[in-house]
């Protein structure tokens, strides 16, 4: 290599220029995507979640600040939650793992100026997890209207022999091609919760813009209809596949088997961690008992029907989290595959999927290693990721 191809190089990764870096079983690499990493926010508290609005603005939570907005003029204003916010929510509060997490864009926003928003609240006793959805004025520096569409999602209130308060919320919103919104929930290491048909927690809701059931749930006979999918964990991942509007989710295993799960109405995740004879199980939560066999993911042997994974991590649980799908041609051989996030594995994988959502490859992309929380596209395709430390990334495809 000549010097100053080497000097172009070393300058090209100064600038943040980074690579793929295939991992053993992945295909196709000859027309990977480059990618461009910039900072685009930074010094925040724990974001969690963001959004794109059409006239500009990135919308962003941070746990236990709330909904904050990067203006299109680059100006930052906490818009809801915490004390100095445009509006206080009083009943609004972070507790463990929970806080403000989700946010979601009305489909039809130009219009309503709808912005949803998963997050813990005082209002009930004991306290839930909510979508409360909001107005957000067309200077975005302040809220108003605020409407709770679906108040009662569980929230984990007490510490048990497993865990303390506030675990296992769940929290990721994104409205589907089909015009409803979709929110992931958590079991609250309560173990009857995720096979409860009544109940909220362990489950993929799917609602209309006021939180009543979406038509088309195919919830069992005599469950809560607004929910679409059960039997699950903790989901913090939530796409839709393109060309078929197929909803697929990413969640939490206990010590082992992270899954990203298509989904089908009505189905069952197969998480069922209530007491079993062979295991020993903490206040009744045999979650974190047994293994990958004696307490799966996804119980076919209680439940033969249940929805099958796309695709495991086949080891122990790396906090596999937010998940998107990859569109635009800037992507190149790319295009259409899933990427998921992981927290404790610190790393981005992206899958390819057969027709039938089933993963047949997969390769890590070439990033600093920090805890992926949030996986966004912009309208133009490019990636964000939010990271537990306190930044937001913009990550550019680039066909070489
Ligand atoms: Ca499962």
């Amino acid at each position: 290599m000549t010097r100053p191809t080497l000097l172009a190089l070393t300058t090209l990764f100064a600038l943040g220029v980074l690579g793929a870096v295939p991992d053993g079983h992945s295909a196709s690499q000859g027309d990977a995507p480059t990618l461009m990493r910039t900072v685009v926010l930074d010094g925040l508290d724990e974001p969690w979640d963001l959004a794109f609005t059409p006239d500009g603005a990135l919308l962003f939570t941070e746990k236990c600040r709330g909904l904050s907005v990067r203006r299109a003029d680059g100006a930052r204003h906490v818009l809801f939650g915490r004390d100095g916010a445009a509006v206080a929510a009083p009943d609004f509060f972070c507790q463990g793992q929970s806080g403000a997490h989700g946010i979601a864009i009305d489909p039809d926003f130009a219009r309503t100026r709808f912005v949803y928003l998963y997050m813990p609240s005082t209002l009930a006793s004991p306290p839930t997890n909510r979508v409360v959805r909001l107005v957000v004025d067309p200077g975005y520096t302040t809220v108003s209207a605020r409407t709770d569409i679906v108040p009662d999602i569980p929230f984990k209130h007490a510490t048990n022999a497993v865990g303390g308060a506030g675990l296992h919320s769940g929290g990721r919103l994104r409205f589907g091609p089909d015009g409803f919104l979709y929110i992931t929930t958590g079991d609250n290491h309560q173990p009857t919760l995720p096979q409860d048909l009544s109940r909220l927690g362990g489950k993929v809701l799917r609602v209309d813009r006021d939180g009543r059931p979406a038509p088309g749930n195919q919830t069992p006979a005599g469950g809560d209809p607004r929910i679409y999918t059960y039997g699950h964990r903790n989901v913090q991942g939530l796409t839709f596949r393109p060309g078929t509007g197929q909803p697929f989710v990413a969640e939490h295993g206990p010590n082992h088997t992270d899954e990203v799960t298509p989904l089908v109405a009505g189905g069952n995740g197969g998480w069922d961690p209530q007491q079993r004879p062979s295991l020993r199980c903490p206040d009744g939560y045999c979650g974190y008992a047994g293994n990958a066999t004696t307490m799966p993911m996804t119980d076919t042997t209680r439940f033969p029907e249940a929805m099958g994974p796309s695709w495991t991590n086949e080891g122990r649980s790396e906090g596999m989290g937010p998940c998107t799908f990859l569109t635009g041609a800037p992507w190149g051989a790319w295009e259409g595959r899933l990427a998921v996030g992981f927290l404790a594995g610190q790393r981005v994988e992206v899958l390819d999927l057969d027709a039938a959502g089933r993963t047949t490859s997969h390769t890590r992309l070439d990033l600093p290693r920090q805890r992926m929380r949030a996986l966004v596209l912009d309208p133009t395709g490019d990636l964000y990721i939010a990271v537990d430390a306190g930044a937001i990334w913009r990550v550019a495809p680039r066909v070489p």
